[in-house]
């Protein structure tokens, strides 16, 4: 149903209870939360830690503390999901909980690909005033099924409300900004040099989306750059390299045979992106964690981090507009988004605030975040595996805050001085002494057997953020 015919989502949103009290009387609900995030963002790591810490929830460890306040401690148990007849991979929590075990341990190995995993938890059921469904039904099953999905496809959300024209103009209008510009000038020039009326020869398009293909990768690997659509290009999952892919943009658009082509293929990709991604697994997650590496991003540069700026605006704009995908029988869509800055161990107490409001206003004030499709978010700064302590280090005979861990290159430990982290997108100013170290810590020791949990910054509040109504 439009807006306009449930302008106030009332429809919908009673569809929606009514499932979800159906599901709940029998005792059976599923919750749906998807893991986000540019490539490197910590997706795996962050799943990794989620498992350890829910299965050690389940054996009464208090180690995901807020998010078991939400559940009001009702939460008894925990477990994996046997396999079922899912066409996606698993992710291999075996495995990664063995990278961290290991000695000296290490980071779970790098992943691009969809996984998806079922976690069962157990709930004792909260007593309601007349005591009839507790009474009957002492215990409630959730079912939490997680995806991992690469954060390059939602830069293809934008796309969905654009034509080929559009999308051409705009993208390259990007294309010329900045340092881009050097790196797209054969591009450029090639489509620039195409006549007008310019025939649909194959090999024009080869060529085309071959030079496009070389900018989208050296923007990513030489400038950091995030913002680079559409996301299967250069993230093509599961079904590989297809001529659906083979478009790039055209300055006059649609018009003449060439600019015809390239618009079907840009149609057909967005229809595919629809049908394969969007509406099975995107659609189907009412909660999704879209986590950002800020720090990273800080730590790039003003270029690199003013194009992820650009990319978050798109996907919380995109995310927004979420309630657009919310079908108002099924209830189907999504409804709660929490956005994570991760890594938050690479700076001190006070800075992990900062790191918190940064984010905040990348992605949106709250009144903006309060979004009219009534989808619910909250902005955080986490890091799923803690690997320092805070400490004061001396910079210039002064004491400041720091962090202090085990630097993963050499083994040795090491004091970090991470440089102060702005509330806000910073100006010239920031960058002109913008010293910002970013090394790769090694993970604390973890013991695969114990189940003792991983050390975390955070992660409970993210998950009470996301699950806790559910539970
Ligand atoms: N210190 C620290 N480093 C992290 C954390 N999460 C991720 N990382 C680092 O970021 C890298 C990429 O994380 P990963 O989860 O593989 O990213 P993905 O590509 O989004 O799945 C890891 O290998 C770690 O070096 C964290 O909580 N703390
Ligand atoms: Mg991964």
């Amino acid at each position: 149903m439009s807006d306009l015919l449930d302008p106030f989502g009332l429809f919908r949103d009673a569809a929606y209870g009514a499932e979800r009290l159906g599901r709940s009387l029998i005792g059976q609900e599923r919750i749906r939360l998807a893991v986000t995030g540019l490539s490197r963002a910590g997706k795996t790591v962050f799943l990794t830690s989620l498992l350890a810490n829910l299965l050690a929830a389940g054996r009464g460890l208090n180690t995901l503390e807020a998010l078991g306040k939400a559940a009001g401690g009702r939460l008894h148990a925990v477990r994996v999901a046997p396999p079922g007849n899912e066409a996606l991979p698993r992710f291999d929590v075996a495995g990664h909980l063995a990278a961290l075990a290991a000695d000296p341990p290490a980071w779970p190995p790098r992943t691009e690909d969809l996984s998806t995993l079922e976690l069962v938890l157990e709930v004792r059921r909260q007593t309601d005033p007349v005591g009839l469904v507790s009474g009957v039904l002492g215990q409630r099953t959730v079912t939490l099924e997680l995806l991992d999905y690469p954060g390059e496809w939602l830069l293809d959300l934008p796309m969905l409300r654009q034509d080929y024209a559009a999308w051409s103009a705009e993208t390259l209008a990007r294309l010329r900004r900045g340092p881009r510009a050097s790196i797209a000038a054969e591009f450029l020039a090639f489509i620039e040099a195409l006549p007008a009326g310019m025939p649909a020869e194959e090999s024009t398009v080869r060529r085309g989306a071959a030079l496009y293909r070389d900018v989208l990768r050296a923007c990513r690997d030489r400038l950091g750059f995030r913002f680079l659509q559409p996301g299967r290009l250069l993230n093509p999952g599961p079904r590989g390299e297809t001529p659906l892919l083979w478009f790039f943009p055209l300055p006059g658009g649609a018009a003449g045979p060439l600019g015809r082509l390239l618009a079907d293929r840009h149609a057909a990709y967005i229809a595919a992106q629809r049908a394969e991604f969007f509406e099975p697994y995107f659609r189907r997650f009412e909660r999704q964690a879209v986590l950002v590496d800020v720090l990273g991003a800080l730590h790039a540069g003003p270029e690199a981090f003013a194009d992820t700026a650009e990319a978050l605006a798109a996907i919380a704009d995109a995310l927004r507009y979420g309630g657009g995908w919310m079908d108002w029988l099924t209830g189907v869509g999504v409804q709660r988004v929490a956005f994570v800055a991760t890594k938050a161990d690479h700076v001190p107490e006070r800075q992990r605030h900062a790191l918190e409001a940064l984010l905040g206003s990348l992605t949106g004030g709250p009144a903006q975040r309060a979004g009219a499709a009534g989808v619910s978010s909250s902005v955080h700064s986490m890091a799923a595996i803690r690997c320092t302590e805070d400490d004061v280090a001396t910079l210039e005979g002064r004491p400041v805050a720091a962090v202090r861990g085990v630097l993963l290159e050499s083994g040795k430990p090491a004091k970090v001085y991470p440089g102060d982290i702005p509330l806000k997108p910073p100006g010239p100013d920031y960058w002109a002494h913008g010293f910002f170290e970013m090394p790769e810590f090694q993970p604390p020791r973890f013991d695969a057997a114990g189940g003792h949990g991983v050390p975390h910054l955070g992660l409970d509040v993210v998950l009470a953020a996301l699950i806790g109504d559910a539970l």
